[in-house]
């Protein structure tokens, strides 16, 4: 499938706003890959497909889930709002023959992140928050901070989601705290403080 067929799928599955949100994270990812150095097009297809499954119904995604082995069954005990990223890799692969496994697992921890994430993890990962239509507090502060230092910038946009959803009382997604602690203890042993902003 070439990328103008790859587009036209995606659109036929979300709503238009979602639609610019998906181009703004490829080209976001794009931006970032070149920047840090990774690979632009792996970038852009995973930024591309990373929202695939956010519109399925709950119950098509819990069914892939549950028939899918590698995807942990305990997402089934967190918010819904994890689980369209491991479904949408797990479809990229079935549905639209995408192999590449760096992109795949871009796609599968866009929103939970993990510990140990790759380059594209984190490019991906924080594009989806950077994109040019974000707009909430915190934003502008992660988006200078990409200008600098991607892990810094992680950090920054880790510990805001975390406080944000503690402070809506919602659980947190096992992955996501890891993610967080992970990228913490990295930036300490290369000997850089955490940023407090600016
Ligand atoms: O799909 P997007 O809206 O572009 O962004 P996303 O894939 O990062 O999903 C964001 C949603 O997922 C948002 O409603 C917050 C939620 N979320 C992210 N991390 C966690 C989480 N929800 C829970 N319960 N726990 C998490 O760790
Ligand atoms: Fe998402
Ligand atoms: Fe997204």
């Amino acid at each position: 499938m070439d990328r103008e067929e790859l587009l036209k799928r995606v659109q036929e599955q979300m709503p238009e706003h979602r639609f610019t949100h998906t181009q703004g994270v490829a080209s976001t990812a794009v931006r970032l890959a070149n920047q840090y150095g990774a690979n632009e097009d792996d970038a852009e297809l995973a930024g591309i497909l990373h929202d695939y499954c956010k519109y399925w119904n709950k119950e098509k995604m819990q069914e892939i889930i549950e028939q899918t082995n590698s995807i942990p069954k305990d997402l089934l005990l967190f918010d819904k709002e994890l689980w369209h990223a491991p479904v949408a890799a797990c479809v990229a692969e079935k549905e639209l023959g995408i192999y590449n496994p760096d992109v795949l697992s871009a796609i599968r921890f866009h929103t939970s992140g993990r510990t140990g994430m790759s380059l594209l993890e984190k490019i991906v990962w924080l594009s989806d928050y950077i994109e040019p239509g974000r707009i909430f507090p915190g934003v502008e502060e992660v988006r200078l901070l990409a200008e600098q230092n991607l892990d810094q910038a992680l950090i920054k946009a880790f510990g805001n989601t975390i406080s944000f959803l503690a402070k809506q009382g919602k659980k947190i997604y096992p992955l996501t705290l890891e993610a967080y602690n992970d990228l913490v203890q990295q930036v300490k042993l290369k000997g850089e403080e955490v940023s407090d902003g600016f």
